[in-house]
């Protein structure tokens, strides 16, 4: 992969020299993995504000961002209200590991706006939560066996990191070192949209699956839409089976509409996982389902989950005014123009370029894939150009377009994506794609 420098024209010496000395210090200079720019080369922007649709950089570079805190922020950077409720908490006090009334605020937020869920669990990051609502589905149905998908992603619990199957249920192999074959014994993956390999797995191995965890929408392998009638199935077939069904909407939740994904498709499922926008930019996630199941939950029950920082009221205050600013008329309804567009922009610019893409859009949620067919799944996915991917993603930056730097990730907008912002992004990724055609 190319340097840096040769990358871009835009300077980017001070995040050069940031990125040198956080490599010393760090593992690979960075907090996550994905955010080192290693599935696009290149110098990571060390990034110093934002406002709005909008983040600078250390060397004084502004893009119009479409990560957002890789979905967290529905209503933008620094949204006045945000700040204002959180400087007000900190103000007096950020912590003390004891009940606040935030928490009861935005658990009847979240039980109004997901009727599935009756009672919420806080905890602090989405791996949390979905390793949490896992652990519950076992309990609950004193079986072993977990059904994921190839390609889904749900945080780095050892029995998540799953090496992806093929197209048929594969018994779970280690993706990472340190991950034991006996954590990952009882993980079963499939293909993404296979539901037949799910119907053949329960057929063969049904008694023993506590749960399948999906997530409804797929923000973790690019952007891939549920195909018709597979979230149906999989409440069909778990529900015949007396297995749990577990929507991961880390992502997806208030993310693809107020009600998540399970509103968007009416499919109820037993257990959802939330994050992310529900935090409004800080960490919080959750998880919820009936209240059956949830009082299984330490103290009310056996199963035990615990966190020193669960329910932060700096969290707290941010995810409350979060959520009820999304609950305002329309917020969604601009929220998903706001992703139309952009699928519509990289899809007719893409044609303009001569440039085999496919694109996708839903609620807030937006990708793109330079791909002639429409990937279904991993497998599918995998096949994309992405050295096409990282040339253009190069090209953004230097228009001031800050993407994903992985091709497989989904896109973002926020409330803060007005007409402006959108036909401001058009005319940038236009001289974007002029750039790779060149
Ligand atoms: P965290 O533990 O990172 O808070 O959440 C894990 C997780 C669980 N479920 C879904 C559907 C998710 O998308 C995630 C995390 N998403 C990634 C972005 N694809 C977070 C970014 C990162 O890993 O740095």
């Amino acid at each position: 992969m190319a340097s840096g420098r040769e990358l871009t024209s835009i300077p980017t010496q001070r995040s050069a020299l940031l990125f040198a000395e956080a490599q010393r210090l760090m593992p690979g200079g960075v907090s996550s993995p994905v955010r080192a720019f290693r599935g696009v080369g290149g110098t990571p922007r060390f990034i110093v504000r934002g406002s709005g649709a909008r983040i600078v950089d250390v060397d004084g570079n502004e893009y119009i961002d479409y990560v957002l805190s890789w979905g967290a922020l529905a209503l933008g950077h620094a949204h006045p209200d945000v700040v204002e409720a959180v400087a007000r908490q900190a103000a007096q006090g950020t912590s003390f590991g004891a009940p606040t009334e935030l928490e009861t605020e935005l658990a009847q937020l979240i039980t109004r706006a997901v009727p599935t869920v009756e009672m919420v669990r806080f905890v602090s990051s989405g791996t949390e939560a979905t390793m949490s609502a896992l652990r519950l589905a076992r309990a609950a149905t004193g079986r072993s066996a977990i059904v994921k998908f190839s390609g889904c992603y749900h945080g780095h619990a050892d029995p998540l990191l799953v090496a992806a199957g093929s197209g048929v249920a594969t018994l779970g192999l280690p993706d990472s070192p340190g991950v034991t074959s006996g954590a990952t014994a009882d993980t079963l993956s499939v293909s993404y949209n296979d539901l037949r390999a799910v119907e053949a797995l329960f057929a063969d191995r049904g008694r023993e699956i506590a749960a399948v965890i999906v997530e409804p929408v797929a923000g973790n392998m690019g952007l891939i839409l549920p195909a018709p009638g597979f979230l149906e199935g999989l409440r069909r077939v778990t529900s015949e089976h007396g297995a749990l069904l577990v929507f991961d909407e880390v992502m997806t939740g208030f993310r693809v509409a107020r009600g998540g994904a399970q509103a968007f498709f009416d499919v109820a499922p037993d257990l959802t996982c939330l994050g992310k926008v529900m935090g409004g930019g800080l960490p919080a996630a959750a998880y919820g389902g009936p209240g059956e199941l949830m009082r299984l939950v330490a103290p009310a029950g056996d199963v035990y989950q615990a966190g020193t920082l669960s329910g932060n009221p700096l969290a707290m205050a941010a995810g409350i005014v979060t959520l009820r600013r999304l609950s305002e008329p329309g917020a969604y309804e601009q929220l998903s123009q706001a992703a139309r567009t952009l699928a519509a922009t990289v899809k007719a610019e893409g044609e303009r370029a001569g440039v085999a893409v496919h694109v996708a859009a839903i609620g807030g949620m937006w990708g793109f894939f330079f791909l002639a067919v429409p990937p279904a799944d991993y497998a599918t996915a995998k096949t994309a150009d992405t050295s096409m991917y990282a040339r253009f993603f190069h090209a953004c930056l230097d228009e001031g377009l800050y993407l994903a730097p992985s091709q497989f990730e989904a896109g973002f907008v926020s409330t803060a994506h007005d007409v402006a912002v959108l036909d401001e992004t058009r005319e940038r990724m236009t001289r974007a794609f002029g750039r790779i055609r060149a």
